[in-house]
């Protein structure tokens, strides 16, 4: 489903991440960047060995990416020009301000890709999976920092959350409805 918020699409769909057609996809990654399980496997699988190398890069430059944070690389062999890295937080019970630092994965992703004058974008659902995100919450604040987030920025002219499962394609979908 999609609906429009000023002059950007917001879009809920299932799918592979690592196939999006958009000119940048989001990588649920860690503070090391240098790759893991999950999406994190899939897109460094996909993308090659140029999008390592470019993390090792930025990591020999500044160290680890602290939680929250996001740093950009090129998208090397996937059809995504570039590919953005933010690290989830571990959800530990919501004891460890797992929100906010939820909410900076999204708003420091957008602001980047904002500053490389990115049109579209894919998220995929940072956190959900081996980080355990529980995937209601999850979902409320990756929509509400997005929806916030474009409603004062008209640079993105689209944003996709691509779901791997169905429950997530169900929660957001429903979110996304009660929002508009
Ligand atoms: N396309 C879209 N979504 C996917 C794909 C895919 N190809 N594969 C998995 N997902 P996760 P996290 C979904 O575990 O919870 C890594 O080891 C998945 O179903 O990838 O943020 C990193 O290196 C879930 O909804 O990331 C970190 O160490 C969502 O992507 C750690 O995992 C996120 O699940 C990060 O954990």
């Amino acid at each position: 489903m999609e609906a429009r918020i000023n002059s950007t699409i917001i879009e809920v769909l299932k799918g592979d991440i690592t196939q999006s057609q958009l000119e940048c996809i989001v990588n649920a990654a860690n503070t090391s960047l240098l790759g893991g399980g999950g999406v994190d496997g899939a897109i460094h699988r996909a993308g090659g060995k140029e999008i390592l190398d470019e993390c090792i890069r930025i990591r020999n430059k500044q160290g680890n990416c602290p939680v929250g944070e996001a740093v950009i690389t090129t998208g090397g062999k996937l059809k995504a020009k570039f590919v953005i890295h933010t690290a989830g937080p571990v959800w530990n019970n919501g004891e460890n301000n797992e929100p906010e630092k939820l909410r900076n994965c999204y708003i420091n992703t957008l602001s980047l890709a904002m500053l490389y004058e990115i049109r579209s974008i894919s998220f995929p659902n940072i956190s959900t999976g081996i980080y355990r995100y529980p995937k209601d919450q999850a979902a409320e604040i990756a929509l509400k920092s997005v929806l916030d987030f474009v409603k004062t920025n008209s640079g993105i002219k689209r944003v996709q959350f691509v779901c791997f499962d169905e429950d997530n394609e169900r929660i957001y979908q429903e979110k996304l409805k009660a929002y508009l």
